[in-house]
C-alpha cells in the first residue's frame, strides 16, 4: 500500500486531507512509517489554525499533564520526579559504525535505531498522537529549518506553539523538496500523576545525519521538545557542513549613546547568567537560548531560532527580573513546570515572597521537611523548575530584530561560564582567533542543577556547548575559525565572569554589575573607549567604568574594587591553559591555531609574572 493510502486508512478525512495537501513524498512515508509503528488509537494534525492550536491545549488539561491555575491561561505540568532535567547519559549520537567522537555519547546508528524502535513499537495504542509543523528561525527568511514533530504528549506540543512559529503553511505552499527535521516523541506509560513512568527506558536518541530525533519515556521539555535541543545537535550538524554557526547563545540589542543600538549574542552553559543578562529591563530581548548567524553581504548577522523562552524560575523576584515577574503575573499564557502550586498559585524557590509550607510540586503532595527515597529534603520547587512563554509578552523585546529574516548585524559575542577565580568581569580577545580559541574554545563552568549529576563541578564546555556537540570538536573549532576570516568585519569576541570570588568565597560583583559590563562591551564595539592590553586582553579603564556605574547604577565604584575584580591572577591563568591544553592534546585533528594561541597567551602570562609577579594589579599596565 502506498503511504497516502495508509495514512487515508489511519485518520478521519480531515486530518488527512491536511497531510495530502502537502506535496512531499518523503513526509508522507515517514509519517506512515511511524505511525505503524507506534499505533496510536487516534490521530490529530495540526494546520496554523488557531482552534488547532486551542485544541492542543484543551487536550494536555484534558489528559492531565496540565491544570489550570488561578491565573487564566495559566496551567502547571509536573515531570516525574526522576525527570527534571536533561538526560545526558541516555542522550545518543546516532552515527556509522566504528565511528566514535570526543565528548559525544555515541551509538552505532542500526543498534540504536533498533533499540528504539523496539522501546516505540505499539506504545501509542491508547494514546492521541499530533502531528505539528513548526520553522526554526523566521519564516520566508535565509535562516529558516522547517522540522515536523510527532508526539502523543498534548504538553510537549502545546509548547512548541508557544516555543516555535507555525509552519504548517510552509509545508503546504512549499511541500515539494522541502528539507526539514523530524523528530519523534512518546512520553510512554504514565503514572497516576500523568507522569512518565517508565525511566529506565527512557532514550533520547538523534540521528543527525538523517535529521530525525527520538525521544521515548520522558517529558521533560529539554528531553522532548524536538525544535529545541534535540533540533539543536542536527543544525550544528548542518551549519558546519554549510559553514554558518548555530550556537547555545543568547540575542540581545545593547542601547549605546545617541540612540544607537548594538547587537550581541551571549554564551552561557545553563544556569550561569544567560537569561538575567539578555532579560536586562533596560535593554532590548530578542532570543534567550538559541541563535543561528550567518554571512550576508559580508556582515555576521544573527536570529533568534525560536519566538518563546523555556526559562529557569529559581531565583527569579520582583526586584532582580521586573520584566520576567511582570510576564509571570499577568494574563499570558504560561506553562509553569515543577513548581509548587498551593491555593491555584505557583510558586518557586528564592522568589522573594514567603513561600507555603504546604501544596503540590514535583514530588506529589508536599510539605516542608518531606524527603525523597534518597533522604534529601525536598525543596518547594525544583532548582529546574521553568515556565514557557512567547516573547511577545515581554515588556523589553526587539519585535523587529525578531522578525527580520536578514536577523540583525551582530557587533559582539559573549561567553561566560561559572568561574571563582580565574577570569576577570570582562574581557576583550585581541582578535577573532584569539576570542575563538582562548575565550569560546578554552570556555569552563562548574555544573549545575540544568543536568543530572553533580554540581559545583569544573568542567570544560566549549561555546557552552559541549552538552549538545554533535561534530567531531576539531571541525566544530575550524568551521568557527573559517567563519571570522570570510567576513569583512568580524564581531568583537568577549568573555565575561559574574561569579568571581575572594579568597573567603566572597561573591566580588553585584548580581546587578552585569549591565556595565554589556555598556563597556557596546562602547567597545564602536571603539568608544580605549582599553588596557593585558596578556589574556583588552579590559576596562578604572574611569571609564566609574562613570558607567555612576551612570547606569548610581553606584560609587571604588579603585579597591575595580583592582580586586580586574587582578591578572597569572598562576590560575596558567593552570587553565594547561587544563584546556591537555584535554585538546588528547584529541586527534584539532586546529594547529588552537595550541599555537594556547603557547602565546601562556608566554604573555610568563612575561609579566617575571615582570610584575604572580597577582597583577590592572593598574600595573599603565
Ligand atoms: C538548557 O539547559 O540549556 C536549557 C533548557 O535551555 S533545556 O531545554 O533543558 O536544554
Ligand atoms: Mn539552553
Amino acid at each position: 500500500m502506498d503511504s497516502l493510502s495508509y495514512l487515508r486508512e489511519r485518520m478521519d478525512y480531515d486530518h488527512y486531507k491536511k497531510l495530502e495537501e502537502i506535496d512531499n513524498d518523503f513526509l508522507h512515508k515517514f509519517l506512515a512509517k511511524y505511525i505503524m509503528l507506534l499505533n496510536p488509537s487516534s490521530i490529530f494534525v495540526c494546520s496554523d489554525k488557531k482552534e488547532d492550536e486551542e485544541y492542543i491545549r484543551r487536550k494536555a488539561l484534558e489528559y492531565g499533564e496540565e491544570r489550570e491555575l488561578r491565573q487564566k491561561d495559566h496551567t502547571v505540568h509536573f515531570d516525574n520526579y526522576y525527570d527534571q532535567a536533561r538526560d545526558k547519559k541516555n542522550t545518543k549520537i546516532l552515527v556509522d559504525k566504528d565511528v566514535s567522537l570526543p565528548f559525544i555519547n555515541t551509538l552505532e546508528r542500526e543498534k540504536g535505531l533498533e533499540e528504539i524502535h523496539t522501546l516505540m513499537r505499539n506504545i501509542m495504542v491508547d494514546k492521541e498522537l499530533f502531528i505539528c509543523f513548526f520553522s526554526l528561525g523566521p519564516k520566508n527568511s535565509p535562516f529558516m529549518i522547517p522540522a515536523v514533530q510527532l508526539t502523543d504528549s498534548a504538553y510537549v506540543a502545546h509548547s512548541e506553539f508557544l516555543l516555535y512559529r507555525n509552519a504548517y503553511d510552509v509545508f503546504r505552499e512549499n511541500g515539494r523538496g522541502l528539507r526539514f527535521l523530524r523528530f519523534v516523541h512518546s512520553a510512554g506509560e504514565l503514572d497516576e500523576r500523568k507522569t512518565s513512568k517508565n525511566l529506565d527506558k527512557r532514550r533520547i536518541f538523534l540521528d543527525v545525519d538523517n535529521e530525525i530525533g527520538f525521544a521515548v519515556n520522558t517529558q521533560y521539555g529539554g528531553n522532548t521538545i524536538g525544535l529545541k535541543k534535540p533540533a539543536f545537535r542536527m543544525t550544528i550538524n548542518r551549519a558546519v557542513k554549510e559553514g554558518w554557526l548555530s550556537e547555545h547563545m543568547f540575542l540581545m540589542g545593547v542601547h549605546g549613546p545617541n540612540g544607537r543600538i548594538s547587537y550581541f549574542t551571549g554564551a552561557f552553559p545553563s544556569m550561569c547568567g544567560k537569561t538575567s543578562t539578555c532579560m536586562l529591563p533596560h535593554e532590548r530581548l530578542v532570543g534567550d537560548d538559541l541563535a543561528f548567524i550567518k554571512i550576508i553581504d559580508g556582515e555576521a548577522r544573527a536570529v533568534n531560532v525560536e519566538i518563546g523562552v523555556f526559562g529557569i524560575l529559581q531565583g527569579v523576584n520582583e526586584k532582580d527580573d521586573p520584566i520576567i515577574w511582570e510576564v509571570l503575573h499577568s494574563p499570558n499564557e504560561i506553562i509553569f513546570s515543577n513548581v509548587l502550586i498551593h491555593d491555584g498559585r505557583p510558586y518557586w524557590n528564592d522568589m522573594g515572597v514567603e513561600i507555603p509550607e504546604r501544596g503540590e510540586n514535583h514530588s506529589g503532595k508536599w510539605w516542608k521537611g518531606k524527603r525523597d527515597a534518597e533522604g534529601n529534603v525536598i525543596p518547594p520547587a525544583h532548582k529546574n523548575a521553568r515556565f514557557t512563554a512567547r516573547l511577545i509578552y515581554f515588556k523589553n523585546l526587539d519585535k523587529e530584530a525578531l522578525e527580520n529574516p536578514k536577523g540583525v548585524k551582530l557587533s559582539g559575542m559573549i561567553f561566560g561560564g561559572r568561574d571563582a577565580d580565574t577570569w576577570p568581569p570582562v574581557c576583550e580577545s585581541f582578535n577573532w582567533r584569539h576570542g575563538v580559541i582562548l575565550k569560546a574554545a578554552a570556555l569552563e563552568s562548574e555544573t549545575t542543577a540544568a543536568t543530572l549529576g553533580k554540581e559545583g563541578e569544573r568542567k570544560f564546555n566549549l561555546m557552552a556547548i559541549l552538552d549538545f556537540l554533535s561534530v567531531h570538536i576539531g571541525r566544530y573549532i575550524e568551521n568557527y575559525l573559517d567563519f571570522g576570516n570570510k567576513l569583512r568585519v568580524p564581531p568583537r569576541i568577549f568573555a565575561v565572569n559574574y561569579f568571581l570570588r575572594d579568597k573567603n568565597g566572597v561573591f566580588l560583583n553585584d548580581k546587578v554589575d552585569k549591565s556595565i559590563w554589556l555598556k563597556w562591551m557596546e562602547l567597545r564595539v564602536h571603539d568608544d573607549v580605549e582599553a588596557i592590553e593585558t596578556p589574556i586582553g583588552f579590559i576596562p579603564i578604572y574611569d571609564d567604568l566609574r562613570i558607567l556605574f555612576k551612570e547606569v547604577l548610581g553606584k560609587q565604584y571604588s579603585k579597591e574594587d575595580y583592582e580586586k575584580q580586574f587582578m591578572i591572577r597569572v598562576p590560575e591563568l596558567l593552570a587553565k591553559i594547561n587544563r584546556v591544553r591537555n584535554i585538546y592534546r588528547r584529541i586527534d585533528n584539532i586546529p594547529k591555531i588552537l595550541f599555537e594561541e594556547l603557547y602565546l597567551e601562556e608566554k604573555r602570562l610568563r612575561n609579566i609574572k617575571e615582570k610584575f609577579g604572580e597577582y597583577v594589579s590592572p593598574f600595573s599596565f599603565l
